[in-house]
């Protein structure tokens, strides 16, 4: 039977010169029996964290489609036929509603979402105007622009930025099936701005692309092993949309989806780890499943970028049913 693993529950302090976690670690970790790894998920969860809160982030694409990236899962991108209709930057004011529409319905985080590779000046400038204004309003600001050049990430910062998402989304091994027009060191380097700049990072990665689970583990131990490792971590389930090279992937399993979701708590104890995208296909219970894992933060809100989410009631709901607050 499984020999006791050293999950290195509380150690979120590396050796010197030694990586945190493996990721031979990791895949045993996701090999455990499911009670055993929401045991110890749990145990790291409680450690860290009031098991009955979740934080509350809602998403607003701030510009739209005609991205020139080819990442296969994306309904963004211009090279794919997928009925996403290009908007170009949207108004200060139409952002700062949004921000106050999400604030009353009771989220604390708002996140602004554009379709680039990667901002030019001409258009970081005026999403510098939407992280004061949304930041005034009391909520945490987070923003997804893709890549950084030197300078972005302080300017950001000095206008209020507080988390900036940029996910790594699968292992180093996997990242070539899925994009081609930018490197995983890219990545890397953007995310690495965002920590010298002083923003919290937000990154994760997707499952359900067609990856195995060396590759699942390959990309926690990329995050896990970061120094320090990301505040925010989202695991979002693939959302297929018809014209992506990804539509007609075979679903993740939603108790692999569960196990990613322990795996992540296990590995990054102190992490705001959230259920992302993919909760309209999930029932109720696997949702809980995947707080029971440690999922601690959703999306919420009618939308994500361009594809649906439970609307807000229904999650109200949710949480009534199982008890969990707002955080
Ligand atoms: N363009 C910027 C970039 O790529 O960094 C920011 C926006 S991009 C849509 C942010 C992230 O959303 C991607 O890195 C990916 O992890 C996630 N995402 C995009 N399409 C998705 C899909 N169909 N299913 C699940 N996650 C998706
Ligand atoms: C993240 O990890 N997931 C969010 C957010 N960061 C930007 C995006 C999910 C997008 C799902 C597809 C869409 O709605 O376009
Ligand atoms: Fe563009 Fe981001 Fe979509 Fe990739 S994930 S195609 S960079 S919007």
């Amino acid at each position: 039977m499984n020999a006791p693993l050293d999950t290195r529950a509380v150690a979120d302090a590396p050796a010197a010169a030694t990586l945190r976690w493996t990721v031979d670690e990791i895949e045993a970790l996701l090999a455990l029996p499911l009670p055993e790894l929401l045991f110890r998920a749990q145990t790291v969860h409680r450690e860290h964290h009031d098991p009955t809160k979740v934080q509350l982030s809602t998403l607003l694409s701030i510009k739209t489609g005609g991205c020139p990236e080819d990442c296969a899962y994306c309904p963004q991108s211009r090279r794919f036929t997928t009925g996403v209709e290009d908007q170009p930057l949207m108004a200060l004011d139409e952002v700062v509603e949004a921000a106050k529409a999400a604030k009353a319905a009771g989220a604390s985080r708002f996140c602004m979402g554009a379709a680039w590779r990667g901002p030019k000046q001409r258009e970081l400038d005026p999403v510098l105007d939407m992280v004061k204004a949304v930041k005034s309003l009391g909520l945490e600001t987070c923003a997804t622009l893709g890549l950084l050049k030197d300078g972005q990430a302080e300017q950001l910062a000095g206008a209020g930025l507080d988390y900036y998402n940029h996910n790594l989304d699968t292992s180093p091994e996997f990242y070539g099936d899925i994009i081609h027009t930018r490197e995983y060191q890219d990545r890397l380097d953007t995310l690495g701005r965002v920590r010298d700049a002083g923003l919290h990072v937000c990154c994760g990665g997707i499952v359900g692309m067609g990856e195995d689970t060396h590759d699942r583990a390959g990309l926690l131990a990329q995050l896990a092993n970061m120094e320090p490792y990301p505040e925010s971590v989202p695991i979002n389930a693939l959302v297929q949309v018809e014209g992506t090279p990804l539509h007609g992937q075979e679903q993740v399993d939603i108790l692999d989806f569960v196990r990613m979701i322990a795996a992540a708590r296990i590995t990054m104890p102190k992490a705001f780890v959230r259920l992302s995208a993919g909760r309209t296909q999930m029932t109720d219970e696997a949702q809980a499943l995947c707080f029971l894992a440690g999922a601690n933060s959703i999306f919420y809100g009618d939308k994500l970028l361009t594809t649906g989410n439970p609307e807000a009631d229904r999650d109200r709901a949710l949480l009534d049913r199982i008890g969990m607050r707002p955080l």
